[in-house]
């Protein structure tokens, strides 16, 4: 894979920046925290770094609500820490990407303060505007029945012009309309190769399949008779445009950059719906994050997010093989990742932290599974020394995040006390707060994130005094150095972990995932170089399947290769979280 562009073997490090490390005691993370940590991620193997938005915002959806996209939110530093930061990469071998948020703005843009001053007003139709409609008793009604993401109708009105406006996710979010030629062109403009020209190596592009709405504008079927409002992703997932525009975006600003590409695809379940974004004959995306797995454990879209649904191993298996096998035979390519800002901490969800012990083998397993699958692996901050969920003893008032918010009030005003616990269980664990509490480097006070003296925008994790960079560097036995070791070892053997073809066994387990990875091509099957990831996703132990069968070689050729637990058991069970590789070669 000599010729393969380099983001394909990469490993990806996603920052939160506003919790990720605090310089200057305001409690809030900044560039120069960012920045005096780069070390920490080289060393660790990243090979770029993703940095959630940094952009001029009044916050209302943490940044998601850009303002300027040519000035730097003011807490976070300057545009010459975003310089030092690009230089301070690539001087590390690292690149550094972005995240562009492009379907809406915040209202305190200039083009939406344009565009809702009048009706005739030349940056109008920048955004989606609609007359009301009137109920029979003559009431204004918004234009179509839809739910948006935050709860609430994804329409807005706006008195000066006496219009309604379209906003998927928060009203301070209103939806640009990328039908609007000059709309279209601004954003490549201002928004792209304003950060590619100071040379940022790529984006992150947010909600990238909804930029095309569908033109019509109807109502979404009825699917929750208890609410005037509906799911209606329909309406604007994978609209008739999208791929003309993606694919416009792409000959415009990514190809002449050759700047790379990750969007965030969701609410597409069905892998030929996905493939168009990630074809490379089509020129359009250079990979996507499909929320499948990680969304397992969601209750249905819409309304029903946070009402939390268990699922079985075998559901998480189908998942993640569905998703790792859709572009076999195909030019295109796939992402790796078990964590994100907008979901709970992954060995909270898949691992169990019921005890100290099965935390940290736990954590090790999940870093097993992620280092060994096929695609671009993305480590969201925090996973590589498994921090976890805030502790469940915390109130309410701990969740930060509007979407969080939103949800709860909207539980909180049905007056239902059944759907009130319903969703703060399910908040308890799925909610996007999980992730976006401050990082723990060490056992200093506010865990090493910002100064004793400060207070940090949201509460320092309780477990923070054993959970922490400082306690786990250096220690074999710790989570953060499995990783360090699983990401040498993925790139040494990037044929079959990077590469390989990936293929399900005893799909029906419901404890023990075991999976081949085979490389492709090669002088023929016999030859192939083949590794056998076994995992033990329960506490009990578990017979060890018959390894150099399921490898399909003679016993003396079935190599173990690497494990959580270290040196290689002699054992023919897996311990209670316990996972190991064997191989071939
Ligand atoms: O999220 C887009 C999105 O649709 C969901 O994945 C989101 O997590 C939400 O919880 C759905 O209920 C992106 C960002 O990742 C997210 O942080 C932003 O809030 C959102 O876009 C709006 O910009």
């Amino acid at each position: 894979h000599g010729q393969e562009p380099w983001w394909k073997a990469a490993t990806f490090y996603q920052v939160y920046p506003a919790s990720f490390k605090d310089s200057n005691g305001d409690g809030w993370g900044d560039l120069p925290g960012l920045i005096s940590k780069l070390d920490y991620l080289d060393d660790l193997g990243v090979d770029c770094v993703w940095v959630c938005p940094i952009f001029e915002s009044p916050q209302a959806d943490m940044g998601y609500d850009v303002s300027d996209y040519r000035k730097i939110h003011a807490p976070y530093g300057t545009l010459a820490d975003v310089d030092t930061l690009v230089r301070e990469c690539h001087a590390r071998q690292m690149k550094v990407i972005l995240d562009l948020v492009v379907n809406h703005t915040s209202i305190e843009h200039q083009w939406f303060k344009e565009s809702r001053s009048s009706k005739d007003n030349p940056k109008r139709s920048w955004y989606i505007w609609k007359p009301p409609r009137f109920d029979e008793h003559g009431n204004r009604q918004p234009p179509t029945n839809w739910r948006g993401y935050f709860a609430g109708s994804t329409w807005a009105w706006d008195e000066t012009t006496s219009e309604y406006y379209l906003h998927l996710y928060a009203p301070e979010q209103p939806d640009l309309n990328w039908d609007n030629p000059e709309c279209r062109a601004a954003i490549y403009q201002e928004t792209m190769r304003f950060w590619l020209d100071r040379g940022v190596d790529g984006f992150r592009i947010d909600t990238v399949n909804k930029f095309s709405k569908h033109a019509d504008y109807t109502d979404a079927p009825i699917s929750d008779p208890n609410s005037s409002l509906q799911p209606a992703p329909e309406m604007w997932c994978n609209g008739p445009r999208i791929h003309e525009f993606i694919h416009e975006m792409n000959r415009e600003v990514l190809a002449p950059y050759s700047a790379v590409s990750v969007g965030e695809l969701s609410n597409t379940p069905d892998p030929q719906s996905v493939l168009p974004y990630v074809s490379a004959k089509r020129q359009e995306l250079d990979m996507v994050f499909e929320f499948s797995a990680i969304r397992l454990g969601n209750g249905n879209l819409f309304g029903g997010k946070y009402s939390y649904q268990p699922f079985t191993l075998p559901t998480l298996k189908a998942m993640t093989s569905k998703w790792q096998r859709f572009i076999d035979g195909t030019d295109g390519w796939t992402t790796v990742f078990c964590e994100n800002h907008d979901n709970g901490r992954a060995v909270s969800r898949f691992g169990d932290t019921s005890t100290h012990e099965f935390w940290r083998r736990s954590a090790k397993t999940l870093a097993l599974w992620q280092t060994t699958m096929t695609g671009s692996l993305f480590l969201y901050q925090g996973q590589e020394i498994g921090m976890t969920n805030m502790p469940a003893a915390w109130g309410i008032e701990e969740y930060k995040d509007i979407e969080a918010v939103n949800f709860y009030n909207e539980a909180v005003a049905s007056g239902d006390q059944a759907r009130i616990d319903k969703t703060k269980h399910g908040l308890s664990i799925l909610a996007r707060d999980h992730s976006r509490i401050p990082f723990q480097w060490s056992e200093e006070p506010n865990a090493g994130f910002c100064s004793g003296e400060a207070s940090p925008w949201m509460r320092v994790h309780d477990d923070c005094g054993t959970i922490n960079v400082e306690a786990q560097t250096g220690d074999p036995e710790s989570i953060l150095e499995f990783y360090r070791g699983m990401l040498k070892l993925r790139k040494k053997h990037r044929n079959v972990f990077v590469f390989g073809r990936h293929v399900l066994l005893e799909p029906e387990d419901e404890h023990v995932w075991i999976y081949l990875k085979e490389e492709q091509g090669g002088d023929g099957a016999s030859t192939r170089k083949r590794a056998l990831v076994v995992m033990n996703f329960s506490r009990e132990e578990r017979p060890l399947l018959d390894v150099a069968a399921a490898l399909g070689c003679e016993g003396e050729a079935a190599r173990f290769l690497v494990g959580t637990d270290g040196v290689e058991s002699k054992i023919s069970s897996l311990k209670g979280w316990e996972g190991r590789i064997y191989c071939n070669f």
